[in-house]
């Protein structure tokens, strides 16, 4: 396994939007494990193949407390969404900056999963929310698209002197 590099706003390459994964063959699996532990380790609840600069429609996702219940999901698609709730969100290539965001509260989805199988599941609060959260990365989206361009700017002028700093 291997610790991914994690790409950081305003990075352009966090715009690229990801392809659908035709075979979930051994490459996938390689990815979603590596993808796995980069989101443990950093720490995080959710991380997108775009993130790590894999343009594949890949996300990882563990929102339980002891990191034991990973859900894996490939080729995501919502086909229900319904209420609105308003979380604080982070976002591991927004490091050190956290903003409310209103997300769909109730969620249903089909993707693939790390076995090929086609699933249809219902996720409500966090795991909705993080799972709509991974899902806009896929699209090159990112939480701060969802706030005023003025505080967007703000974010990206102190992350990329915060980046200079470090380079
Ligand atoms: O670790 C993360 N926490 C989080 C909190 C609220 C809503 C969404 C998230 S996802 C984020 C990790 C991340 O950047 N995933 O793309
Ligand atoms: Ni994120």
């Amino acid at each position: 396994m291997a610790i991914l590099n994690i790409l950081e706003f305003p990075d352009a390459r966090l715009r690229t939007v990801a392809k659908p994964i035709k075979n979930v063959d051994e490459r996938i699996v390689k990815y979603s494990k590596d993808m796995l532990e980069t989101m443990y380790e950093a720490p995080g609840i959710g991380l997108a193949a775009t993130q790590v600069n894999i343009h594949l429609q890949l996300i990882v996702i563990d929102i339980s407390d002891q990191k034991t219940k990973p859900i894996f999901l490939i080729n995501p698609v919502i086909i229900k969404a319904e209420g609105k709730v308003e979380t604080s969100e982070g976002c591991l290539s927004i490091p050190g900056y956290s903003e409310p965001i209103i997300r769909y509260e109730n969620i249903e989805y089909e993707a693939l999963n790390i076995s090929g199988r086609e699933i249809r599941e219902e996720a409500t609060g966090l795991l909705a929310v993080c799972i709509q959260h991974e899902m806009d990365h896929l699209q090159g989206k990112l939480m701060v698209d969802h706030i005023s361009s003025t505080k967007r700017q703000l974010i990206r002028k102190k992350l990329l002197k915060q980046q200079k700093q470090h380079a």
